[in-house]
């Protein structure tokens, strides 16, 4: 008996040692995955806000400050930045947020265990577009086939490369975060659109950047594949990169036209999140909302009677909305203390399934 007592004692101290070791030996992006995959199979959903800590409706740059924080007493769990102008070296994004800033502030999210996810609304590097000028059909086909522009590219790359990993916890760990590029392909109001580039070429953009980043090491980045509203798989497929290169898959879907656009933002939200969730599931993927909203919250009630129902029905790791602008009074997702929406965004908040930072 004792003797098998002791053996058993050994197996479990050795078994714990090995599932140590082996959750050690997870990179920082494997890790993020299983929270990600474990909150799905919990059967609830992150919620995100665009820039939330830095500024909101009527404030900026002040800390500790949240639109979020100050209507639901929480951080959101996803804090949602965009990377633009870091490619052009310049201290400020592209709507103003010092890099250090964010910096700080992703280290503080995951200090809080909330997730942090990029995007990405570049200059195109040869000849210096914003993402909106689309009046040039040729900006993809330089930067992946011509060798001034995959130079060009690749000094981008290189900066971003740089930024993911810089960033770390005060025990020098990577944070693990969510990069989501090259992003509504599907439409064609960003240079690399649909129209602008054919599919060959958009897939490039997605390998370039890859074979960058790995050169670089980069162990702490989840890739996100988020086209623009599609009702068909064949749509949303279309231009996917390959499982090799893609971690989640999600969808941007906004909600346009107040109330008489409820209809027709349900069926296309739930139509691209259905084919989302369906890839998804196929290929061992994540699924998520990657940015949606109804700017200035027209309906009070649409978080729980708009966004809610949709989301309960798909199974995404996470959902969120786009910024609470500091400088354009109606450019809003969430509400903000006093606006019409705020109790309907408490309920949203107090939902069993919904989980904010805490
Ligand atoms: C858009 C708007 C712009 C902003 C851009 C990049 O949706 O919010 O004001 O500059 O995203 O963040």
């Amino acid at each position: 008996m004792k003797k098998i007592a002791i053996i058993a004692v050994a197996a479990a101290t050795l078994a714990s040692c090995t599932s140590k070791k082996a959750e050690s030996a997870l990179s920082p992006a494997d890790q993020l995955r299983q929270r990600l995959e474990s909150t799905v199979n919990d059967k609830k959903v992150l919620f995100g806000h665009h820039d939330d800590p830095v500024y909101g409706h009527e404030w900026a740059w002040e800390e500790g400050r949240s639109d979020v924080l100050a209507t639901t007493g929480e951080y959101p769990a996803v804090m949602s930045w965009d990377l633009g102008a870091l490619e052009l070296d310049s201290v400020k994004n592209l709507d103003g947020v010092p890099f250090v800033r964010m910096i700080a502030e992703v280290k503080a999210q995951d200090a809080r265990g909330g997730i942090n996810t990029f995007s990405w609304h570049l200059w195109d590097p040869v000849t210096g577009l914003d993402s909106w000028q689309t009046g040039d059909s040729l900006v993809v086909s330089r930067m992946v086939n011509t060798p001034e522009g995959i130079a060009a590219y690749n000094t981008q790359l290189d900066r971003l490369a740089d930024f993911f990993l810089s960033l770390k916890r005060d025990n020098g760990e990577r944070i693990g975060v969510i990069f989501r590029p090259w992003h509504e392909h599907t439409g064609s109001w960003f240079w690399w659109g649909r129209d602008l580039c054919t599919t060959d070429d958009y897939k490039k953009l997605w390998t370039i950047m890859r074979e960058n980043f790995d050169r670089h090491g980069v162990d702490n980045v989840l890739w996100a594949y988020s086209p623009d509203r599609c009702d068909t798989a064949e749509k949303y497929m279309e231009r996917y990169p390959g499982d090799e290169y893609v971690d989640i898959l999600g969808a941007d879907v906004y909600h346009f036209g107040g109330e008489e656009g409820t209809e027709g933002y349900v069926r296309d939200a739930s139509s691209t999140l259905g084919v989302a969730v369906a890839e998804a599931a196929s290929r061992g993927k994540i699924a998520a909302f990657t940015e949606t909203g109804c700017e200035s919250l027209v309906i009070p009630d649409w978080y729980t009677r708009v966004l809610l129902p949709i989301i309960g029905k798909q199974p995404v790791a996470y959902v969120t909305v786009w910024r609470n602008a500091h400088d354009k009074p109606q450019h809003f997702y969430a509400p903000y203390p006093g606006h019409p929406a705020e109790s309907d965004f408490k309920e949203f908040h107090n939902n069993p399934t919904t989980i904010f930072v805490k």
